[in-house]
């Protein structure tokens, strides 16, 4: 049997998610965070959400009754934030390689964000085979916003150059402008607005999503935090009313487990919070790693049958 001393047993030298401090040889899953808000033009902040939601990991339960996973059984580890540059392309850069690094060595990263143009280095990670699974109130397609081609406004149109419009499906939308309608409609991009939602049901928008992930080999998953209705996690950069329930997001979320190559939780500002949102961000996290191991378990048991 291991025996701590009592310095190592009660002593923690930094915050990590979870408290998931295992060597990154044993890790399957890897928490990254990417402190980072330099495009932010509303409600900044979100540079600090990482370690809040580390501090809101460290005080919610485990045990996921959806999936039937303990987290604090699952291969976890937090290798703590990426030093960011006050240069956003080298920031995304840095996101880049290093997120390169942890899928050459097979561990699927999980980054908290920061705001949401990180995903844009993320996902060239991937070297244009991926999908993009994006949960978000807004479209983020503008050419350029406030003089800048790369913001948080514009990375979802940079990642479609990247990758192409058709292999991006942005769920939950309903916060956006003319022109970033009209480049959906022309170039393409898939989406299921949370109109569609309301209107054909929640079964329509789920086949929806099933048809996407199916005709995908692997798939990124972003999950902006505003895509929830503000009145459950109001602490993000940009609040839209009439958003998806908690419930809901982990259900679509679930959809994508098969396939998920990576994943980043984006745009919680906590300056704004009152703890919630930060315990909602945690959660997410928790149920996307234990769907993601629910998943792998079941490999294990019955082969390699992909949805
Ligand atoms: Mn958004």
């Amino acid at each position: 049997m291991l025996i701590l001393s009592d310095r190592e047993l009660y002593c923690s030298p930094q915050i990590c998610f979870g408290g998931y401090r295992r060597a990154y040889e044993d890790s399957d899953y890897v928490i990254l965070g990417v402190p980072f808000d330099y495009t932010s033009t509303f409600r900044s902040g979100a540079r600090f959400a990482p370690n809040h939601i580390r501090i809101a990991s460290l005080n919610i339960e485990t045990y996921s009754l959806r999936f039937g996973v303990d987290v604090e059984e699952v291969r976890v580890t937090d290798v703590g934030d990426l030093d960011v540059s006050g240069n956003v392309d080298e920031t995304l850069r840095r996101t880049r390689k290093v997120v390169e690094d942890l899928v050459a060595d097979g561990k699927i990263p999980i980054l908290i964000g920061g705001e949401h143009t990180l995903t844009l280095g993320s996902v060239k990670a991937f070297d244009g085979k991926v999908g993009v699974v994006c949960f978000d109130a807004h479209l983020d397609l503008r050419d350029e916003y406030l003089g800048l081609k790369v913001s948080h406004a514009t990375f979802m149109r940079r990642i479609c150059e990247s990758i192409g419009p058709e292999n991006v499906l942005i769920v939950g939308v309903r916060a956006l402008c003319r022109e970033e309608a009209e480049f959906a409609q022309e170039s393409g991009v898939n989406m299921i607005s949370m109109l569609e939602l309301e209107n054909s049901g929640l079964k329509k928008s789920i086949e929806k999503l099933r048809r996407f992930v199916k005709s995908h080999e692997r798939l990124y998953v972003s999950i902006d935090m505003d895509v929830l209705d503000p009145s459950i996690a109001p602490a993000v950069q940009n609040p839209e009313p009439e958003g998806l329930s908690l419930h809901e997001l982990i259900g679509f979320m679930a959809e994508c487990t098969a396939k998920t190559s990576a994943l980043d939780l984006v745009e919680v500002t906590p300056v704004y919070d009152n703890g919630v949102t930060c315990i909602y961000a945690a959660k997410v996290i928790y149920e996307a790693l234990s769907s993601l191991e629910a998943y792998r378990k079941n490999l294990e048991i019955y082969g390699n049958r992909r949805a």
